[in-house]
């Protein structure tokens, strides 16, 4: 019996069929720089062909510098509303029954740079996310042993990274109903090893469902409260408006809420920007928050109509689901759309709703395929423009923390970059009221919208 090419199509796809002896083994995509340090890398969109996504491949978001945290002198305190206050060394936590977890990481800001108007901070594309397997203890057995008080409402997590200057500390809270969901473990695993220290090691929240901003890295204390934290990266960073609101305008503080559930969303990891014509597997990956996604569809006509993709696996409830659709691509331009939709109901949007922060993009994003016999030739890219110069006060103000890939990645208007160096110099940049005008005029000239 014959099997046809769209048959075989979807099963080396799936990664049913046996790769050929002596094959070279793929080699897991390197993450590129957003910022070197602190240290923001972003996977490239060749990742997505994976379920799991490995180590070497997965995007790190770093607020401030790496800890290099020594086991000898680590453990985890818990304290604050608790009937008995604790210490746990791992050798400790290790006692408790084991947790695993298969689930999404994806950073908030995950596909900020496609917002129009833009807006500062880390100019993710598509890959500030990961799927990976995740394995420690759940955060209720070690909460059960130090017994939370009635009063206590929130947990607040704090990790041994340091704050920069006068930055404020990066201390996050959640409630103590997804504290006690079985699925909020406390990791030291990842994929099988320990975690490594951009990851986090030696010990991580992992909150299935929810935003990177809760997944609190190099985790050395846990407190419990019976009130909202109002520390910076609570109750200014991390929120979003509760309704929609004109984009680009300013947002009431009382109408922000905080960042918690992922969107339901999925990629296109290929085949990328160019392919022959014929029988082409298109492939990527889809997640939710929580409910497994329910089907991917795909357009290859601006949205006018949709195929159903195959959903390939069994899933999992937090993790990446792969697909795949056998697409007859004929010579020309074309563009492709992918959209999720989870057993909730939800769907992908094709239009977002704008937000101040830039947080949880999850458009039907159109990728661009050219279909062509030729590759063509790769467009020879041109030097950049000769701009200004940066000014000399810039080096003294602007590279102590970091360098210039935090600000080339931004695209803002002259009252964006006021409000950037306000805020740094809130940080600790030292900023003279004479150098000032310099530095914007270079700024907003240079990184632009
Ligand atoms: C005291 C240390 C420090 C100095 C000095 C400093 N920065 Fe930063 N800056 C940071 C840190 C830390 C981050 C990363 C924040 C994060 O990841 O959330 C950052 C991030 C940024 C970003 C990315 C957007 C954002 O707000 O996260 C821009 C743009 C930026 N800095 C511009 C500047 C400019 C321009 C200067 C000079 C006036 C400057 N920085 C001086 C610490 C500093
Ligand atoms: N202590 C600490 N935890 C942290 C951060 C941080 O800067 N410090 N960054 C958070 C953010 S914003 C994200 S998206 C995830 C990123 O995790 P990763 O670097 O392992 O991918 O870690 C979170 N945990
Ligand atoms: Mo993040």
């Amino acid at each position: 019996m014959s099997i046809s090419r769209r048959e075989l199509l979807l099963a080396s796809a799936a990664g049913l069929l046996a790769r050929p002896a002596g094959s070279a083994e793929k080699t897991a995509p390197k993450p590129f720089e957003l910022s070197p340090l602190p240290t923001d890398l972003e996977m490239p969109v060749e990742g997505f062909v994976d379920e799991i996504t490995p180590t070497e491949s997965f995007f790190v978001r770093c607020h401030t510098y790496t800890p290099q945290v020594k086991m000898s002198n680590w453990k985890l305190t818990i304290d604050g509303l608790v009937e008995k206050p604790l210490t746990f060394t791992l050798d400790d936590l290790k006692k408790l029954p084991r947790a695993e977890m298969t689930a999404v990481l994806e950073c908030a800001g995950n596909g900020r740079s496609f917002y129009e108007p833009h807006m500062s901070g880390a100019q993710w594309k598509f890959g500030g996310v990961g799927n990976a397997r995740w394995a420690g203890v759940r955060l209720r057995d070690v909460l059960q042993k130090a017994g939370l008080k009635p009063g206590a409402t929130q947990l607040l997590l704090d990790g041994a990274d340091e704050p920069l200057g006068k930055m404020p500390d990066f201390q996050r809270t959640i409630e103590v109903r997804k504290a006690l969901d079985p699925d909020t473990l406390l990791a030291w695993e990842m994929n099988g090893k320990p975690l490594t220290p951009e990851h986090g090691f030696p010990l991580r929240l992992v909150a299935s469902g929810w935003a990177g901003d809760s997944w609190v890295k190099w985790l050395q204390h846990i407190e419990a409260l019976d009130h909202d934290f109002d520390g910076f990266w609570m109750k200014t960073a991390y929120r979003h408006p509760s309704h929609p609101v004109a984009p680009g305008t300013a947002v009431d503080a009382k109408d922000l809420i905080p960042v918690t559930d992922l969107n339901v969303k999925s990629v296109i990891a290929m085949p990328g920007e160019w392919v022959k014509p014929g029988l082409v597997a298109v492939q990527g990956v889809a997640w939710s928050n929580g409910s497994p996604v329910a089907k991917v569809e795909i357009s290859d006509d601006a949205g006018k109509s949709w195929k159903t993709a195959k959903l390939l696996g069994n899933g999992t409830k937090y993790g990446f689901r792969k697909w795949t659709y056998a697409w007859t691509a004929t010579e020309g331009r074309h563009s492709l759309i992918a959209r999720a939709t989870d057993e909730a109901g939800r769907a992908q949007p094709m239009q977002e709703d704008w937000n101040p922060s830039g947080y949880l993009w999850n458009v039907a994003q159109p990728t661009s395929v050219l279909v062509s016999a030729q590759k063509p030739a790769t467009p020879v890219v041109a030097p950049p423009a000769a701009g200004i110069t940066a000014p000399e006060a810039y080096k003294a103000a602007c590279m102590t923390c970091h360098d210039d890939h935090m600000m080339r990645q931004q695209r803002m208007t002259r009252a964006q970059w006021e409000k950037e160096l306000d805020k740094m110099t809130g940080w600790g940049a030292p900023l003279s009221a004479t150098d000032r005008p310099s530095i914007v005029d270079y700024l907003s000239s240079q990184f632009k919208p």
